[in-house]
């Protein structure tokens, strides 16, 4: 990621339209488990969350989420001033589910916060809402 900027570059609009494809992917597959428990429904958000499939997510992949789901919600949503950009969301979760500040998150440390923060589990039962 590089620095932050108001306008959209190509780049930064080629990039917005995979991460809407990638959220329509990440939707379809919340569907499929809707009828599971929050914990399963949290480890497949895991899943998706790690894009690289690496084991943790890493700051840029939450970012790539949280931002999809700003873009695709933000109008639906009432967010403080504190987290009313991606990068302020992502900040936040971090500092809230990184337990152990080694800069990325994995399936332990998200289920933990997962059930702490709202944000989550809130777009998760929007979903079903939706679907
Ligand atoms: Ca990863
Ligand atoms: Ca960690």
């Amino acid at each position: 990621m590089g620095k932050s900027q108001s306008k959209l570059t190509d780049q930064q609009l080629e990039e917005l339209q995979k991460n809407t494809h990638y959220f329509k992917e990440f939707l379809q597959a919340l569907s499929i488990t809707s009828r599971g428990t929050p914990e399963e429904k949290l480890a497949w958000a895991f899943e998706l969350y790690d894009i690289d499939g690496d084991g943790f997510i890493s700051q840029d992949e939450m970012l790539q989420i949280v931002d999809a789901i700003y873009r695709m919600l933000g109008s639906m949503i009432q967010l403080p001033e504190d987290e009313d950009t991606p990068e302020k969301r992502v900040y936040k979760i971090f500092k809230l589910m990184d337990s152990n500040n080694d800069g990325k998150i994995d399936l332990d440390e998200f289920k933990a916060g997962s059930l702490k923060d709202g944000i989550i589990m809130q777009a998760l039962n929007l979903y079903e809402g939706l679907i």
